[in-house]
């Protein structure tokens, strides 16, 4: 799988990917993040890709061309009818199940806007998904794409090892994840519950389900409505 991120700020994705376990599945080719610069698409002399707003108003928004230009390079080594991905508040909200429908695609276009946002025309001309991280404003969608690369990457093929495996992790069935504990047995008084030590396999599942079931119910009551 290939992610292609369009950016003023490519330095920022690649140093991201190539750190932990993201890194990792990079170095392995299971998956693939190529950079396209959209400043390296300006039609100006000066590398500038930004405007003030047509009717007035603070901030500079991101012109046309440049990001056209800058999606048709991508669109040069990506399979046809990749998705075009706009992280922006606007958006759906990014959610496991999205990561999960994501990660089958082949290749991902991801467009990061700065400043005030984009060009209307560019989202109506190129975008198939607009995409939000959650209810709150950044200073631009790098760390949006960042987060959902991450979140999509790790259940490609061969991105996990069988240790680190997400099947069994929190939202894999729509549950938040049993509590953990590791040596020592016990830490300034407080035990390890006695069961996880009792070898007894059948028990430490029913253990582990019971306290998923009883956490979710308590931090996030939400998340059983539709079950
Ligand atoms: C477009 C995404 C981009 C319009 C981007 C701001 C938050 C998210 C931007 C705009 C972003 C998010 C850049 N901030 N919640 N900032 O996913 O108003």
């Amino acid at each position: 799988m290939t992610f292609h991120v369009l950016t003023l700020f490519p330095e920022m994705i690649e140093e991201v990917v190539n750190t932990s376990i993201i890194g990792r599945a990079v170095k392995a080719g299971h998956i693939a993040v190529e950079t396209v610069n959209i400043r390296d698409f300006s039609d100006r002399g000066n590398g500038r890709v930004d405007d003030y707003p047509y009717g007035g108003g603070a901030g500079m928004v991101m012109q046309p061309g440049p990001i056209d230009r800058a999606c048709r390079k991508a669109m040069e080594t990506a399979a046809p009818g990749t998705r075009v991905i706009y992280t922006s508040p606007q958006g759906r909200v990014f959610d496991q199940a999205m990561a999960r429908e994501l990660a089958a695609e082949e290749d991902l276009i991801i467009l990061c806007g700065h400043y005030e946002g984009v060009d209307e025309r560019i989202i109506e001309k190129i975008v198939t998904d607009e995409v939000s991280i959650g209810d709150y404003v950044l200073t631009g969608g790098e760390l949006p794409a960042l987060v959902m690369i991450d979140a999509i990457a790790r259940m490609a093929p061969g991105v996990l090892k069988n240790e680190e495996s997400g099947v069994e992790e929190s939202f894999s069935d729509g549950l938040l994840e049993y509590p953990q504990y590791t040596r020592p047995p016990e830490y300034e008084g407080r035990k390890v519950p006695d069961i996880l030590l009792s070898g007894d396999h059948e028990k430490v599942k029913a253990w582990r389900r019971e306290r998923s079931l009883e956490r979710t119910l308590k931090k996030r009551p939400d998340l059983l409505k539709n079950r």
